[in-house]
């Protein structure tokens, strides 16, 4: 006789379309998808598409400013600016963790990004010239890093929306310090007044292309509203960042450089002027300010930190042998 073995599991019968929809209706649900769950490839391929790019963004966000460590006008503006570079390089590491828990490697990852298959935002390839560049970055860099990331506290993908409640968080005040430095020197001499005008004028049109591409001309938007990886389009927050920062420059009494910049009563919205969209893709192609300099940056840390990551690894091996004695653990610490 032969016995038949009844136990099966209901997954067995299930096909590709049946996990796409239960996938879905999480989505539509607003359940959070985790690392184990089941997702389509794509979704996955375009997690870590953008997730990695965030990441790179922050790592890459750090040259710009860093370059004013050493250069900064008091002690307290040094110690601010420590923190908040550092902050950044947090970020970059909470997000490059999230990468990771969609099944690719931080070694895939930094490859990409050296091998310039990956991007990171526009915004950090052009230079920081002067003191108010640090205030302008932590304003317009930041206050526009701000409304995208606070969007994304509400993504579909777990374990990044969860980095982004704590990154905003520190984002915010990243900001609030960029504004003050360049209050403090919208009411200082006239060189300094004109140094936080000329900052506003370098950074205002290079902060609006971190929303990137029009709708109309976005690969990505209509895939990811679907799976609601992004909630608000790019032009909807480019346009909630302008409204936003045509009010706040009137405290600082400074202007935006746009001459089309005007209050639109029908649409209850500022209108404002059409961005250079060659600059945009020229810079994003590589071919901005900075790009080439960034880059080589970026890959002389790596090179350099190579013996820290041996370091690191074989300390971490040795803490998975268990000790047999207390002295023995002791002995290991
Ligand atoms: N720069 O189809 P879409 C920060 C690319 S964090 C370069 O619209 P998507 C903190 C895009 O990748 C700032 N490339 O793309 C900080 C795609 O190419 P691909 C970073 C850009 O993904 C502050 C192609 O164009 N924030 O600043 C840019 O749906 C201060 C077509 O575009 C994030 O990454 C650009 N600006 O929407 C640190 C937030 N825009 O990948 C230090 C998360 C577009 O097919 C100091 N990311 N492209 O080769 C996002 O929300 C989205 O990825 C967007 C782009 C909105 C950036």
């Amino acid at each position: 006789m032969f016995a038949v073995n009844l136990h099966f599991n209901l997954f067995d019968f299930m096909g590709e379309k049946d996990f796409e929809k239960i996938f879905q209706e999480k989505i539509d649900n607003e359940i959070k998808i985790e690392p184990r769950d089941w997702m389509p490839e794509k979704y996955r391929q375009n997690l870590i598409r953008q997730v990695s790019q965030h990441a790179h963004s922050e790592i890459v966000g750090m040259l710009p400013e860093g370059n004013w460590i050493t250069r900064a006008p008091s002690l307290k503006r040094k110690a601010i600016l420590l923190a908040k570079v550092q902050d950044e390089a947090g970020h970059g590491l909470y997000l490059y963790s999230a990468t990771e828990t969609l099944g690719t490697t931080r070694e895939r990852t930094i490859n990409d990004l050296h091998s310039g298959k990956a991007k990171y935002s526009s915004i950090f390839n052009y230079p920081t010239l002067t003191w108010a560049d640090i205030g302008a970055i932590g304003w317009l860099v930041d206050g526009a890093a701000i409304l995208n990331q606070v969007m994304l506290t509400r993504t579909s993908y777990g374990p990044y929306a969860r980095a982004m409640v704590r990154i905003c968080r520190e984002e915010s005040f990243h900001q609030r310090q960029g504004f003050e430095i360049l209050l403090v020197l919208s009411k200082g001499t006239t060189e300094q007044k004109e140094m936080c005008q000329d900052a506003i004028n370098r950074w205002w049109w290079p902060s609006l292309m971190m929303f990137g591409p029009h709708d109309s001309d976005s690969t990505h938007s209509d895939q990811s509203m679907k799976w609601k990886i992004k909630r608000k389009s790019n032009d909807e927050l480019r346009q909630n960042f302008v409204d936003m920062i045509a009010e706040q420059v009137k405290v600082l009494g400074m202007s935006l450089p746009d001459p089309d910049l005007k209050w639109n009563n029908k649409t209850k919205h500022y209108d404002f002027g059409e961005i250079n969209w060659e600059e945009f893709w020229n810079v994003v192609k590589g071919n901005g300010p900075c790009n080439r300099q960034r880059l080589d940056a970026r890959k002389k840390a790596w090179e350099e930190g190579e013996w820290v990551r041996e370091a690191a690894a074989a300390y971490s091996e040795k803490r998975k042998i268990k000790p047999k004695t207390h002295k023995e653990a002791l002995e290991t610490v």
